[in-house]
């Protein structure tokens, strides 16, 4: 069996996604991969089409490790999340497509299934502690187990996670449709941020009591030392962990952190290889890895990172936002239930039309992720009706801090 065609198709059911079909030359078999990248999906499409597919054209798809070092490490640039999604697009179709070939979901060609099913954390926020509290319950009756949970900042709109700062803004504010852009610049201030984590979460646990599992995401906007106190501050809460408490580029400041607090720690979303994932994993300075297969070079790699983390106790917690495809979502599901060192699975939930354009996202059953039991992995897309949903234009938010200077969103 041979490549035949590599198309990229970009659609924007309610937000953008870039999506890899991998066309043989036996008619109607074909790999099914996402390479969204948000804010930036017409250059991975680009990277893909112009650069990548190329090189692919007449090559044996069942050579998927030799494909992705090829296309990783022997076009001498290497890394990077623009030419990193490029190559998950890829090594998720040529996964799609084994399992097809061999009959198989691809949960059984990565060893096997492990678990009855990947355990769930799902996201929760409010504008207040009630709102919050609203939307946990809410979380809890859709069968989570456990919740990401982010409230307001009083004052602050630019808090991570809260609709009217991200979801419900950003369509109005930072999606055009060729025209200037409306600015989605927002003010926010850490020391306020500080203060008023340790609240939230003691009026959750005052409320909900030890009946759910709590996370919650800093999206790395502390300094080390900031971080430390934050950790520290929350330990009393048992949160199941905190999330990128410090930046990617801060590896070795996470020391910092661990010294400070038991609270269990999770990276990973913004690495792009796993030399970034391999000083927080070997000095156990993490608790979870939380790679996101559509950026770190999809299965071939994150399955590598998985075994480099099971003897150091260290377990998975693969990013899943609603701004990768159902084809990551699938190949997060495939991969955890194949795992042993498995930890928990982010899933926002999708819905609206996204699911016809692109069908086959992981089922939520009961708090757990189910992977699809179809040969591959279990996803498609509607070519046509993409067609009908074409890119616009957006962008991810940008944070100052009340100064005015440029902080990290
Ligand atoms: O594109 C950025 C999002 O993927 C990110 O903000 C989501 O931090 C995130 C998470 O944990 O889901
Ligand atoms: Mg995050």
């Amino acid at each position: 069996m041979k490549i035949r065609n590599v198309k990229v198709i970009v659609t924007c059911p309610g937000r953008n996604y870039v999506v890899v079909k991998i066309e043989t030359d036996e008619p109607g078999v074909y790999g099914v991969g996402d390479a969204t990248l948000n804010g930036r999906e017409l250059a991975v499409a680009a990277a893909l089409q112009d650069h990548i597919a190329p090189l692919l054209i007449g090559r044996d798809p069942d050579r998927i490790e030799d494909i992705w070092q090829y296309l990783a490490r022997g076009g001498y640039w290497r890394g990077g999340p623009v030419q990193m999604t490029a190559v998950a697009g890829i090594d998720l179709a040529l996964w799609d497509l084994k399992g097809k070939v061999a009959g198989r979901p691809v949960y059984s060609l990565l060893g096997g299934r492990t678990r009855k099913g990947a355990l769930a954390y799902g996201h929760a926020s409010g504008e207040t502690h009630e709102e919050l509290l609203e939307d946990v319950r809410r979380r809890i009756e859709e069968g989570f187990r456990v919740v990401r949970v982010q409230a307001a900042v009083p004052g602050q709109p630019a808090s991570y996670g809260i609709d009217t700062a991200y979801g419900k803004l950003a369509p109005e504010a930072g999606i055009g449709d060729g025209g200037p852009l409306p600015l989605l610049e927002q003010d926010w201030e850490p020391r306020a941020y500080l203060r008023s984590v340790p609240k939230m979460l003691e009026y959750l646990r005052s409320e909900l009591g030890d009946t759910v599992e709590l996370c919650h995401d800093v999206h790395g906007r502390l300094t080390p030392g900031e971080a430390a106190l934050l950790a520290r501050d929350v330990e009393p809460f048992h949160l199941f962990f905190l999330e990128d408490p410090v930046r990617p580029e801060h590896r070795e400041s996470l020391r910092l952190v661990r010294r400070a607090s038991t609270t269990p720690l999770a990276m990973g979303e913004l690495y792009t290889t796993k030399y970034d994932a391999l000083t927080p994993i070997t000095e156990q300075l993490i608790d979870y890895v939380r790679c996101d297969l559509a950026h770190i070079g999809g299965l071939t790699e994150a399955r590598k990172i998985a075994a480099i983390a099971e003897p150091f106790g260290v377990r998975t917690a693969w990013h899943g936002p609603d701004d990768i495809g159902p084809a990551a979502h699938a190949a997060n599901v495939h991969l955890d239930c194949a795992i042993s060192n498995f930890g928990i699975q982010e899933y926002p939930g999708l819905t609206g039309a996204v699911l016809d354009v692109l069908p086959g996202a992981p089922e939520l059953v009961d708090g757990y992720l189910l992977p699809s039991e179809a040969p591959g992995l279990g996803v498609d897309v509607d070519e046509q009706l993409a067609a009908r949903f074409p890119y616009r234009r957006a962008y991810l938010p940008t944070v100052r801090l009340t100064d005015g200077s440029v902080h990290d969103w």
